[in-house]
């Protein structure tokens, strides 16, 4: 069964950026072998919508910004728990360009997030105090969009947090599998999954897409 991209949807690009792709700071395994497809999906889409995580270095998702902490490990935040990461896509490095590999001259916006250094942000929507707005809702409303279809890195923090964002908006939101790849730290991606699924987040093949 083949679904029919309508005009008015939308994909959303997560986070293909140089650290999280091989050779990167914190890379996705796997990472570069979505891009051709991504590419091949965004020729479908009128609307094309990227994010970039974009760190000031001395971000505090950096384990090198706690003392006797490693990557990887956590600790608890005014808003939460949150992951220690390597340092990465720090503002105005080529480790948070967007790879020019990605071939989208039509992609209409570019959302940032993760700037403010005291809060996390792996959604496209919102930060991890569940406060702070990117301004993507209001954007895509006041476009009048259709259905928000979801690609990128890494499937189980961007990609995730920014479907279920974009499902608890009212938004309806598809993942399509095989155009995002995971960090999968600690079962994360399982639960990932799972989160969405009780969201009402539809998680689809390319090949329901492209035929
Ligand atoms: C991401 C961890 C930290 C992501 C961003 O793009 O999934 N993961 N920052
Ligand atoms: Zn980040």
């Amino acid at each position: 069964m083949t679904i029919a991209i309508q005009p008015e949807d939308v994909l959303v690009v997560v986070d293909v950026q140089y650290d999280f792709l091989p050779g990167g700071s914190l890379a996705v395994a796997g990472g570069d072998e979505i891009v051709p497809l991504i590419n091949k999906l965004a020729q479908k889409f009128r609307n094309v919508v990227l994010t970039q995580d974009w760190h000031p270095a001395d971000h505090i998702s950096f384990a090198s910004q706690h003392a006797g902490k490693a990557p990887f490990e956590t600790i608890e935040l005014d808003y939460g728990i949150q992951v220690l990461w390597p340092d990465h896509c720090v503002w105005q490095t080529r480790g948070a360009e967007i790879s020019t590999d990605l071939d989208i001259p039509h992609a209409q916006l570019i959302i940032r997030k993760g700037y403010n250094r005291q809060i996390d942000s792996y959604s496209g929507f919102q930060e991890a105090d569940r406060e702070t707005l990117t301004g993507l809702a209001g954007y895509l409303n006041e476009r009048d969009v259709g259905r928000l279809f979801v690609v990128g890195l890494a499937t189980d923090f961007c990609v995730a947090w920014t479907a279920l964002d974009g499902a608890a908006g009212g938004f309806d939101v598809t993942v399509i599998e095989d155009a995002t790849r995971a960090i999968n730290a600690d079962g994360s991606l399982e639960k990932a999954w799972a989160d969405m699924d009780e969201a009402g987040v539809a998680r689809v093949m390319s090949r329901e897409i492209l035929g």
